[in-house]
């Protein structure tokens, strides 16, 4: 069977601290869910810095750079990855963009949010990126293989 064969796509995404102070988690995963997508790891983490400074170490050289590495140790995080065809893509498209006051309404940043140092969640922006940072944030156990019975026919 296809889905069983080939390897589906997964992406990293985050609620981050300023989404967990205010009650967002639900709603992420309730948006991600009802889109089609399939939960394969779930944690709430208080991410050290050294970790932030890794999971950002492309933009260290932005002036933002340790204000965001600050920002996202100042609480827990919630760190998933899902899963389903174009979940990588699919998924930013859930987030909004980065800057809030360009993210549509419907989308979580344009619901949610007005300002780019506090943009509630995090997704991964490649399939490579995704596969970087799922490995940055989970250990492979903690990455389930299950097997949705509407997920076969919803695809
Ligand atoms: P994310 O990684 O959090 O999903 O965000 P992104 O790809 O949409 O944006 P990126 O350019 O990678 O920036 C990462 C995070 O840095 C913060 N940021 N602050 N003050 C600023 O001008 C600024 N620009 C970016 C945001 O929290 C952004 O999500």
């Amino acid at each position: 069977h296809f889905f069983s064969v080939v390897a589906m796509e997964q992406t990293f995404i985050a609620v981050k601290p300023d989404g967990v102070q205010r009650g967002l988690v639900g709603e992420t995963v309730r948006r991600f869910e009802q889109k089609g997508f399939k939960l394969v790891a779930m944690k709430m983490v208080q991410a050290s810095s050294a970790h932030l400074e890794e999971h950002y170490k492309d933009l260290k050289e932005k002036p933002f750079f340790s204000g965001l590495c600050t920002y996202m140790a100042s609480g827990p995080v919630v760190a998933m990855v899902w899963e389903g065809s174009g979940v990588v893509a699919m998924g930013r498209m859930l987030l909004g963009e980065t800057k809030p006051q360009d993210s549509l309404p419907g989308t979580l940043r344009g619901d949610f949010c007005i300002n780019v140092g506090r943009n509630i969640v995090h997704g991964s922006d490649s399939v490579e990126s995704a596969k970087r940072e799922i490995a940055l944030w989970f250990k492979r156990e903690e990455i389930v293989t299950w097997k949705s019975c509407t997920h076969d026919w919803l695809y």
